[in-house]
């Protein structure tokens, strides 16, 4: 059985008078930049609750870590936690150096002796650590397409935790829960880590885990960084008190933990677990797909359902944190209760409402009922995701140049403000090159620059409600999948490929380039002398030969009707 160890958990902080020193001296040295999710990580580094990690790890630590999911030291660490820069960076760096850390607005959180500098076999990083090395993976494709090629690994000393403004009162480090759990007698307690708002199901789960282990409840959601497309953590945070009062009072606590997930299912379970112990946890819920990414590029699952519970299993007793396996729960409707799926005799109607299901109501502005959720935590949920017609959303239309992109986006953005209702924004490629991106050419690294601040327009643009109708070539499948993911935080994105063969574009030739690409007077020319990356699955796809303009966009016009952003 796990005995609570209330001693503190080590911290990497110096003390106040140090660290108003250190950050002086700091300011003289080589600074990096943090990336959100370094940010997020070097918090839990210092905080404690990434023990037994003194900072970035070595290279010897990752090897061991992505070969065996062990420190060089033997202890167990199953996630790579690196410091991922640029070449350039890298490059004006020494071995032994000290370099200062800031976040996104400056501020020098830490500093770290810089004692190794690698290049990483990402291949073999994605495979070994996330079981393949396929983008459809959040975290393999964040470790191609956004961390930087050379990692830098060293001890970190901290200065200063990381801000934050939101939800103050709810935010502890590992210590902080110690004292608390200290303080409130909790000698055995039981966390439960969640991405997703609680329903009645995830309720009675949580109560009755509690209730088995004889355990308090700790819920224990991640507000760092979770998987593209989850409910902001505003709104999940909202959620979640609203569920807090339904447990028996003084039993539970919430807390909200500033992880960056990989969804790394089982290796991502064992790391959460430690994450817990270092909490001062005793039991850890873990669940069907625990920390699941969704299907692989081939349609499959990337981890069986119960991978994540193996492994905890086989490391459990030397992470000293017991694990409470998650029972599927359902509704039982002769009962009027929720009740574990495996327990329940044949013939009695079994209710259940999925994700998608969910999604769908939602967006559809259908009934969900009261067996499901909380009308507290539907009313939050509405409040962020009203139905779709109601939504702002981005129409990206890519392909070569001359395919009739531009045209097509002209016709639509006509039909949608004749429709009323929604402003609407068309960033077309030539009037962005005009206004946003006048000092760009077409190499790769400024047309994905191109491609993220019409990206980011798009996304503010469906934030605030209103229509973006881009109109940019986007040759990279990598950067248009980034803009998918900026924009579906807060609405839909629609990708439409105006697949135009090359030959009738350049049959067109309505500016005259391809002549001038052809014979080389221009360089860099999609489809000519630069690649395009056809989208393998985008929303629609067009071909403008020999079709008038105005059904291409009549096409466009049903498949938002299609998708519930327009009224019918
Ligand atoms: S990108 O790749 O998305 O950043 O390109 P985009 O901003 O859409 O700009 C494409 C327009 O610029 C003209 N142009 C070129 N296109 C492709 N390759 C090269 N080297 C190039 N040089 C100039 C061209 O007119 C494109 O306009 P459209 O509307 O696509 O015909």
């Amino acid at each position: 059985m796990q005995k609570q160890n209330f001693a503190p958990v080590p911290e990497l902080y110096v003390s106040y008078d140090s660290a108003q020193k250190l950050k002086v001296e700091a300011g003289e040295l080589p600074s990096h930049d943090l990336t959100p999710r370094q940010t997020c990580d070097l918090e839990l580094l210092m905080n404690g609750g990434f023990a037994p990690l003194k900072g970035f790890l070595s290279q010897e630590d990752y090897d061991g870590v992505v070969n065996d999911m062990r420190l060089a030291d033997g202890s167990l660490w199953p996630m790579p936690i690196t410091l991922d820069v640029s070449e350039k960076f890298a490059d004006a760096i020494e071995i032994g150096q000290d370099i200062a850390l800031r976040d996104q607005e400056g501020v020098i959180l830490a500093t770290m002796t810089v004692t190794d500098k690698w290049v990483p076999d990402k291949a073999h990083e994605a495979q070994k650590v996330f079981g393949a090395d396929d983008s459809a993976h959040p975290a393999v494709n964040y470790l191609h397409n956004q961390a930087g090629p050379v990692y830098l690994g060293g001890p970190v000393t901290g200065i200063q935790q990381p801000i934050h403004y939101d939800f103050r009162a709810r935010r502890d480090t590992p210590n902080e829960l110690r004292a608390y759990f200290r303080k409130m007698g909790w000698r055995r307690v039981v966390a439960f880590q969640t991405r997703n708002p609680l329903h009645r199901a995830h309720q009675e789960l949580t109560f009755r885990a509690a209730r088995e282990a004889q355990a308090n409840l700790l819920i224990h959601p991640v507000v760092g960084m979770t998987k593209p497309g989850d409910v902001d953590h505003f709104t999940r945070v909202r959620c979640y008190e609203a569920v807090l009062d339904k447990y028996p009072a003084a039993t539970t606590h919430m807390s909200l933990l500033n992880l960056a997930m990989r969804m790394a299912g089982p290796r991502e379970a064992v790391w959460h677990g430690l994450i817990r112990k270092n909490h001062g946890v005793t039991h850890f819920i873990v669940g069907r797909d625990h920390a699941g990414p969704g299907k692989n590029s081939a349609g499959d699952d990337f981890y069986g359902p119960y991978d994540a519970q193996e492994l905890f299993k086989q490391h459990q007793e030397e992470m000293g944190i017991e694990m409470v396996p998650f029972k599927h729960m359902v509704y039982v409707q002769e009962r009027a209760q929720y009740e574990p799926a495996d327990e329940i005799e044949e013939g009695v109607t079994v209710l259940n409402i999925s994700g998608t299901e969910l999604r769908r109501r939602l967006q559809e502005g259908l009934e969900i009922p009261e067996w499901f959720s909380f009308p507290e935590v539907v009313k939050e949920l509405r409040r962020t995701r009203p139905p779709r017609a109601n939504q702002g959303f981005t129409v990206f239309f890519t392909g070569f140049s001359g395919s009739g992109k531009s045209t097509v986006a002209n016709a639509l953005m006509v039909k949608l403000m004749e429709m009323g209702g929604r402003p609407v924004t068309l960033l077309d490629g030539d009037i962005v090159r005009k206004n946003l991106s006048s000092e760009l050419g077409f190499s790769k690294e400024h047309r994905d620059l191109n491609i993220r601040r019409i990206g980011y327009v798009a996304s503010e643009i469906t934030k605030n409600g209103g229509i973006a109708i881009c109109a940019p070539i986007a040759p990279y499948a990598t950067t248009r999948r980034a803009v998918r993911e900026d924009v579906e935080a807060f609405g839909a994105f629609v990708e439409i490929h105006v697949a135009t063969p090359l030959e009738e574009c350049e049959a067109r030739d309505r500016k005259g380039l391809y002549k001038l690409a052809r014979a080389g007077k221009i360089k860099e020319f999609t489809g000519i002398s630069d690649p395009y990356d056809v989208p393998e699955s985008p929303e629609l796809r067009l071909d403008t030969t020999n079709v008038d303009v105005d059904h291409c966009a009549h096409q466009v016009l049903l498949k938002l009707e299609n998708m519930g952003l327009i009224a019918a």
